[in-house]
């Protein structure tokens, strides 16, 4: 057992480290609480279910015919007080929609829609005096705006980070109309902005809550293992509430840790200790219970530690050289293709990529649902985890780039404590210049000053200095733990066999991952090896790409593109993509392509060859 304030007075180094240890930590507290975290362990209730609709493209229950925002939108959910009144919606007798879920995919007419949907909810609380409440929504693609019983609580923009408004003294007990404007429309400016290569699904995706806490509650805390030292945890609680001031203490009862102490005047306990733990590794997933308590609260969560470093061209964890066998999944459901948003879907996802001898996935393109990383957490799967700031981003718009660093930072509080995620990207595949460089160093910049426990990288382009050799020497490598490259030999440069005569120059003597490689198959379609489309083409392309990784002496990992199909609007390829891009490896109904096979034996070998390393 540890107890932080009974460390020995005596050793005035040691104190000192300590209290450095702590000025660290408390650095990385970040300023102001944005969203509740660990809403799963809160006491909540799921407003889940069937919630009425109204489709709304012309904004008419926003803005009044002078196209300035109206005063009595539908917001106010209004019915006719008599039969004189003239109201022109009703909730009531409008069609529903699931949430969470996209509304692409819940009727034909929405599959291409790109506008406002107003959403309405009506539910009962039972109030407990003293208590607090939140509105808590998992994500809502991509700008939303919430209205409590005709009043607007506010607004979130940003498709796939959790965002809460407190209710406290507004949520009546019986009667209450949620009302929920939710608009994907793509915009220039935007984060993504207007051109990707995945659906623009809209609507609620994820779950809505009503989440109850007391008075004065930990509203946030981070617990981790101290950067390169595998035996001290450091971490932060914070109170938020009227009674800043409290006994807090954490648990770990299987690791045999009680820590006591003392929130300060701002309601924050930062704190090292010593613990002897086994730590999380893809081959033993170990997690701890945790249980933080202060006098008005308590809040438990399940915490795997490990380090995550690099020391030249080495990733290491647990202080121990490792290679990521990945793989690239889209937030998309099996069997539905629609947003992916349940456990269930994300059990489906997670255990192919084990199936294929993975112990890494890419989360891309954007931050995924919680259940992705809670459950990777539990199933042994590195994570690298980015943020939708995708091609050609305004790189020169400063609203751009807050934006881009509001969801970094939504993303990153809300996973702080996963041990999973070993690596934060800020980026993909944006072409060089100036101004980006300026952007995404201040993107890396905000990482650094979060979390100094993971990795930053970014999938890059390379470029080629004469026909066989690709050079990586982007200016952003240098801000970079980890250089990630997306590559395409064999389907949009040239035929597999390019990639034979690759070579590598690579400017940087850090650790390379490839984050994508891959080419189309549709499941079923076959012929030879050179007929594009055919599971032996994407076979063919693999074994090619995969001699080619077994060259690169400075890879550290793959995450090849991808792992299920999945939908596109960029891929209308009549009968064969028909809007989905087939660079699965896995079809969007879950059967298995011949390259499965092929990057699984891969995936075989290399785990036993990197053991004797
Ligand atoms: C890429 C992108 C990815 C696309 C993929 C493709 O480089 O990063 O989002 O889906 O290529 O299939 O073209």
């Amino acid at each position: 057992m540890s107890h932080y304030k009974n460390i020995s007075s005596s050793m005035c180094s040691v104190r000192l480290r300590i209290l450095l240890t702590l000025m660290c930590i408390v650095t990385l507290i970040p300023a102001q609480q944005t969203v509740l975290h660990n809403v799963i362990h809160r006491q909540a209730t799921n407003l889940n279910g069937a919630w009425r609709t109204i489709i709304d493209p012309y904004e008419t229950g926003y803005y009044n015919y002078r196209y300035e925002p109206s005063s009595d939108g539908y917001f106010s959910d209004r019915k006719p007080r008599n039969s004189q009144d003239l109201v022109e919606y009703d909730f009531d007798n409008s069609p529903v929609l699931n949430v969470p879920g996209d509304w692409n995919t819940q009727r034909p007419e929405l599959l291409f829609y790109e506008g406002t949907i107003w959403y309405r909810r009506l539910f009962d609380c039972e109030r407990t005096s003293g208590r607090r409440y939140f509105l808590y929504f998992g994500a809502a693609n991509y700008h939303t705006i919430v209205y409590l019983n005709g009043e607007k609580l506010g607004e979130h923009i940003g498709g796939f980070t959790p965002f809460n408004f407190e209710v406290t003294g507004k949520v009546r007990t019986t009667g209450n109309s949620l009302v929920v404007k939710v608009d994907n429309k793509r915009s220039r400016d935007a984060v993504p902005t207007v051109n990707t290569d995945w659906w623009n699904y809209g609507g609620i995706t994820r779950d809505v809550m009503l989440v109850e806490v007391p008075q004065t509650y930990i509203d946030d805390y981070s617990i981790q293992l101290l950067k390169g030292n595998r035996n001290t945890i450091g971490g932060w609680i914070r109170l938020s509430g009227e009674k800043k001031e409290q006994s807090v203490s954490v648990t770990i009862p299987k690791a045999g840790v009680t820590l006591r102490g003392k929130t300060n005047s701002e309601g924050i306990f930062a704190f090292s200790t010593k613990a002897k733990l086994s730590l999380w590794e893809p081959e033993h997933p170990e997690l701890y219970e945790v249980v933080i308590a202060a006098e008005t609260d308590t809040v438990r969560d399940d915490i795997g530690f490990r380090t995550i470093e690099t020391k030249g061209q080495d990733i290491l964890l647990n202080g121990k050289s490792i290679f990521l066998r990945g793989i690239s999944i889209h937030e998309e459901a099996p069997f539905r293709s629609g947003r992916a948003f349940s456990e269930e879907d994300a059990r489906t996802l997670l255990q192919w990529a084990k199936d294929l001898g993975c112990n890494y996935v890419r989360l891309a393109h954007y931050p995924h649902n919680e259940h992705m990383v809670r459950l990777a957490d539990q199933m042994g799967l590195m994570v690298w985890s980015e943020i939708p700031v995708y091609w050609t981003i305004t790189w020169e718009n400063p609203a751009t780039l807050s934006n881009a660093s509001n969801q970094l930072t939504e993303l990153i509080q809300r996973d702080k404590n996963r041990a999973s995620i070993v690596l934060w990207s800020v980026a993909n595949e944006t072409p060089v210049s100036e101004s980006r460089l300026k952007f995404l160093s201040t993107l890396v910049s905000r990482v650094k000053s979060m979390d100094t426990t993971r990795l930053v990288t970014a999938a890059l382009e390379r470029h080629y200095s004469d026909e066989t050799t690709q050079v990586i020497d982007d200016p952003l490598g240098k801000y970079l733990d980890v250089l990630g490259c997306n590559e395409y030999i064999g389907w949009y440069e040239g035929l597999p066999d390019k990639a034979r005569k690759v070579t590598w120059n690579i400017a940087y003597d850090k650790p390379l991952i490839i984050s994508e490689f891959g080419g189309d198959a549709l499941y079923g379609f076959h012929g030879d090896s050179l007929t594009r489309w055919t599971e032996e083409y994407q076979e063919y392309l693999y074994k090619e790409q995969l001699a080619l990784m077994s060259r690169t002496t400075q890879l550290r990992g793959l995450s090849p593109w991808i792992l299920m199909d999945f939908r596109s609007p960029r891929r209308p390829l009549p009968n064969i993509q028909d809007y989905f891009n087939r660079k699965g490896l896995i079809s969007n109904r879950g059967e298995k392509k011949k390259a499965f096979g092929i990057l699984q034996q891969y995936y075989h070998t290399v785990q036993n060859t990197w053991k004797t390393r």
